[in-house]
């Protein structure tokens, strides 16, 4: 299948917008034409380094300026992180994907524990994932070279609404994270969240920026924002699961050979909601009962939905080879130092500023 990369906000916005019938069964039909329509891949997140985050997300229960009640940890051990994988393995994941609540990655001793923690789970067999936050070219070269398979970098707005949830950086930063992924064999795996008072039209936005990425992001989470007590967003009204479904069959219409993942928010869905959202092209899901903070249906309830629906979980690195890990003392890209570059946008969220005299206040 040819696919097109210069999609336009009106296109995106007149699929987003069609009678619901006809946007479900042109995005199953694409669905179908790409991807096995029974089968859903499984990853399971572990969040090796919890809160205490510098930067501002409005969404995110792990910035270390807002309030809220989550338990935060220093960066999990390789054996500890083994002990999870294997879990995940026997519960039917064929991904591992590992977040830290980091700006950036910072080269050290950290850094170099993660790399092991690639290693560890590429030997298991599994896909490994990593979300760390902004990465240098070098840095993706030796997540590379450890076996990485997919980072996660999510978009996660248009580049107009971005600017009202997050201050603390810019878009072009995430662009640039993207873009040194794409200079090594690691898949990228990019998405956003609804449901953080946007409009269509930046949802639009969005995946215009994602479909016009050459080539696409293999994977895109579609996230329905969890709001989180202590967060400027922590009163969003819940996003509808017509807005869902809509959203997951534009981005199957515009991304066809995407693997699409139902992200946060499924613990609100009903399994009749899921099951429209897994016919209008949605293929991937987060299992295991905690996304990286908040709650996630347990793998009991899933296995339960998959068996009623008749879907299975994909095997691991059916869409692409497993990746080559190299060991820490054969790396060419050790010690290059190469310095990360990113921009800090002057403006400030009104939203954020609140938010911060709020917590000076609470002190
Ligand atoms: N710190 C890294 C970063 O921001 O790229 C990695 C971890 S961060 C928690 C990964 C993603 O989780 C965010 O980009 C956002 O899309 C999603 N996320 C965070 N909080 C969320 C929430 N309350 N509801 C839905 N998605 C959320
Ligand atoms: C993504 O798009 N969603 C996941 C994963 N990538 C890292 C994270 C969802 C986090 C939801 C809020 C929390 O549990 O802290
Ligand atoms: Fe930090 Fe990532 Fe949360 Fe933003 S989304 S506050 S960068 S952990």
């Amino acid at each position: 299948m040819t696919i097109k990369h210069d999609w336009t906000k009106e296109e995106i916005l007149e699929i987003y917008n069609k009678p619901f019938m006809d946007l479900l069964y042109e995005a199953s039909s694409i669905h179908r034409e790409n991807h096995d329509p029974n089968v859903v891949q499984v990853s399971t997140l572990l969040s090796i380094k919890t809160g205490g985050c510098p930067e501002d997300c409005g969404y995110c229960p792990q910035a270390a300026r807002y309030h809220t009640d989550i338990e935060g940890n220093d960066l999990m051990s390789v054996n500890q992180v083994k002990a999870q994988a294997l879990r995940a393995k026997a519960s039917g994941s064929s991904r591992v994907c590992m977040g830290a609540a980091w700006r950036n990655v910072k080269d050290g001793e950290e850094f170099d524990s993660v790399l092991e923690m690639v290693r560890t789970i590429n030997k298991l067999d599994m896909e490994v994932c990593c979300t760390l936050g902004m990465i240098t070219e070098n840095q993706a070269q030796r997540l590379a070279e450890a076996g990485l398979y997919a980072y996660n970098h999510n978009l996660d707005s248009s580049e107009e609404y971005y600017k009202e949830v997050i201050s603390t950086r810019g878009y072009q930063d995430r662009l640039d994270t993207i873009g040194n992924v794409r200079k090594t064999n690691v898949t990228v795996c990019s998405g956003g969240i609804i449901g953080m008072g946007e409009s269509n039209d930046d949802r639009a936005g969005m995946l215009v920026a994602l479909a016009t990425l050459s080539p696409q992001p293999e994977s895109v989470p579609i996230n329905a924002l969890v709001p989180v007590e202590g967060t400027p967003l922590e009163e969003q009204a819940p996003v509808s699961i017509w807005d869902m479904v809509r959203m997951v069959a534009t981005t199957r219409i515009v991304m066809p050979e995407t693997q699409v993942r139902l992200s946060a928010g499924r613990t609100e869905m009903s399994r009749e909601g899921q099951a429209m959202c897994f016919f209008a092209g949605a293929n991937s899901i987060f299992a295991g009962d905690k996304l990286l903070t908040t709650p996630n249906p347990d793998v009991g309830e899933d296995m339960e939905m998959f068996k009623a629906l008749g879907l299975h979980p994909q095997k691991p690195f059916v869409k692409k080879s497993k990746p080559e890990s190299v060991e820490a003392t054969e790396s060419k890209f050790l010690n290059l130092g190469e310095k990360p570059k990113w921009s800090r946008p002057s403006h400030k969220i009104e939203r954020n500023l609140e938010a911060q005299k709020k917590s000076k206040t609470s002190l």
